[in-house]
């Protein structure tokens, strides 16, 4: 089965957005594997920031329908080198993250993640708040040929 594989630094809130997706509430635990959940396959972050990984995200994508590249809005820095996304055989979909957060700046983080993500849509998210997970669920389940009732 095609999956949305989710890739971003380390903190950025994957596993807080999966766990949303999924309407859990537990607090994230730090993501120490490859962790496989219905749909999603969330990774960590370590695979996004440290290029000896990235053989291994290669052959995730592989067996993934969707690539969710997740930037963290308080996050001042890119999450992913330049034109990251084009290296993989997938579609890919933007995710800014926090958008509650006192510091997030979504406009910022935007435009740090076209650098890495220059086509694809980019949704507005908040684990926290529940803000553009439904949204963003509904995409991706479409998009996985998972439609139905998600909600
Ligand atoms: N303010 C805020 N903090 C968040 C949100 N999502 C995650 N965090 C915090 O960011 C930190 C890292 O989250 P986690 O999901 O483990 O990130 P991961 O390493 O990318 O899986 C944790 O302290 C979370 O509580 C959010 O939507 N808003
Ligand atoms: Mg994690």
């Amino acid at each position: 089965m095609g999956r949305a594989m989710i890739i971003g630094a380390v903190g950025a809130g994957k596993t807080s957005l999966v766990q949303a997706l999924f309407a859990d509430r537990q607090p994230a635990r730090k993501t120490q594997a490859l962790e496989y959940r219905d749909w999603v396959i969330d990774t960590p972050g370590e695979y996004s920031e440290n290029p000896m990984y990235y053989r291994s995200l290669m052959a995730t994508a592989l067996e993934s329908g969707v690539l969710v590249m997740v930037q963290d809005a308080a996050r001042e820095r890119n999450s992913f080198p330049p034109g990251f996304a084009q290296g993989f055989p997938l579609r890919p979909i933007g995710v800014i993250t926090k958008a509650d957060h006192p510091k997030a700046n979504v406009e910022r983080a935007k435009l740090l993640l076209r650098e890495s993500l220059p086509e694809g849509d980019i949704f507005v998210t908040s684990a926290l708040a529940g803000e553009g997970i439904d949204e963003l669920r509904a995409r991706l389940l479409q998009d996985l040929g998972l439609t139905g009732d998600a909600d």
